[in-house]
């Protein structure tokens, strides 16, 4: 069952400067500039907002609404900041975070639980690493889905934490105006009242055909989302990428050997994708699911980034041996992942002499592999998966790997 948490900072820049200066804490704060000034109001603070201060709205009436306000002119080079030190707390989290704003993101929790003891207690620690380490608020949503879990983590503001138990979406939406679904704006907003919607339930209650006539293909979506279905993945950033792959056995299987085997082809396969795009890897990711369909991942960091073959099955094979000690469940899904990549080449002169070795024998290994196909060199580890990959008819399956962007 897919986990997904949205994090967005309650009034992010008035939240920074409230940290950097004790005095504004507790205060009606606004951003944006002085109030004599033409320009609107950036970010309010929760004080702010119960005069009926909100983002957009011009200075002089913000301060008319709240006389006693306290008007900053802010500084972007600190919200930066601030904002790259969170998304760095976030990525330490899960290797799937997906930046959507300065203070705004979601996380992949999906097989977390296992570490954290549950999904909310992750966002509990996720909360109190940005209090304690950058003095910030934030509230955060978890659900099956983007969409419920946004909507979850605006209606808990401020400092909040709301989670929608898997099955519970649609009834949570339901009450909900139509305004708080994402993709509907004023224009969608009024079609829909114009035609007795008000709810989100109500929306959901529509046929998609009717839906289908009045918005086309954005009908479809409206339909999906209302109904709390969203299967849009927790996508990295193009540029900060992570690489996995992942392969269910047809059997689920307790053999050591072929669950060995298996792990070093899929790190291969991922050690090739690595090299072929000029990156390094800090990160290793195991993923099992087992029979009973629990899933787990478990993360090692590497003192330093590695794109070898060895390196990536080394790690893996490690985190596997401790996560299957003691195990009986047999396991149905092997995957292995990098993320935290960086260019080859900027550590390549800090690299000993041995894993200088390593590196040119993985780049021999990778011409020979794209002039011959990849199973023209078998190491020896892989040698038990001869008649597996890439035959699909003796019992296991191959799927398709999957590559993360
Ligand atoms: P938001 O997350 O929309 O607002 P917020 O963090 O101030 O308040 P909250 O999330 O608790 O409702 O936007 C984040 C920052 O982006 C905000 O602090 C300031 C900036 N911003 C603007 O500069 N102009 C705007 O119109 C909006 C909405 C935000
Ligand atoms: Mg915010």
């Amino acid at each position: 069952m897919r986990r997904i948490i949205h994090i967005d900072l309650d009034a992010f820049f008035v939240s920074v400067e409230q940290a950097l200066n004790p005095q504004l804490r507790g205060k009606p704060v606004v951003v944006g500039g002085r109030p004599d000034r033409r320009g609107v109001v950036a970010s309010a603070s929760y004080e702010a907002r119960t005069s009926g201060l909100h983002a957009g709205m011009p200075l002089a009436t913000a301060s008319r609404l709240c006389p006693e306000a306290i008007f900053i002119e802010g500084s972007f080079s600190r919200y930066r900041d601030a904002s790259r030190k969170f998304m760095t707390i976030l990525a330490d989290f899960s290797p799937d975070l997906e930046p959507v704003s300065l203070d705004e993101a979601y996380l992949d929790a999906t097989g977390f639980e296992s570490i954290y003891g549950s999904t909310h207690q992750m966002a509990e620690n996720v909360k109190q690493r940005i209090k304690n380490e950058l003095g910030l608020p934030a509230s955060v949503g978890i659900a099956s889905g983007k969409v419920v879990a946004k909507i979850a983590a605006e209606l808990s503001k401020p400092d909040g934490l709301l989670e929608v138990a898997a099955g519970d979406e649609r009834s949570f939406l339901a009450p909900l105006p139509i305004a708080r679904l994402p993709g509907v704006g004023k224009k969608t907003e009024r079609i829909l009242n114009g035609l007795g919607i008000n709810t989100i339930g109500e929306l959901a209650n529509m046929s998609l055909s009717a839906l289908k006539s009045h918005f086309g293909a954005f009908g479809e979506l409206l339909h999906r989302y209302a109904s709390g279905i969203d299967d849009r993945e927790v996508e990295p950033p193009t540029g900060a990428k992570s690489i996995s792959r992942e392969t269910t056995f047809g059997n689920d299987t307790q053999d050591r050997s072929l669950l060995e085997a298996t792990l070093r082809y899929l790190g291969e396969r991922v050690g090739a994708d690595l090299r072929q795009r000029g990156n390094q890897a800090r990160c290793i990711t195991l993923k099992l699911r087992y029979a009973d369909f629990t899933t787990i991942t478990r993360r090692h960091t590497l003192s330093q980034a590695a794109d070898s073959d060895q390196s990536i099955f080394d790690t893996g094979l490690k985190l596997l041996k401790k996560e299957l000690s003691g195990e009986k469940r047999p396991v149905r899904l092997i995957g292995i992942g990098v993320s935290s990549l960086v260019e080859a080449g900027r550590q390549l002169d800090m690299l000993d002499s041995s894993a200088q070795r390593l590196e040119r024998l993985n780049r021999v290994i990778d011409r020979i592999r794209n002039k011959y196909g990849f199973s023209a060199i078998q190491t020896g580890r892989t040698l038990p998966l001869k008649d597996i990959f890439p035959t699909t008819d003796n019992g296991y399956t191959l799927h398709t790997p999957s590559l993360s962007r």
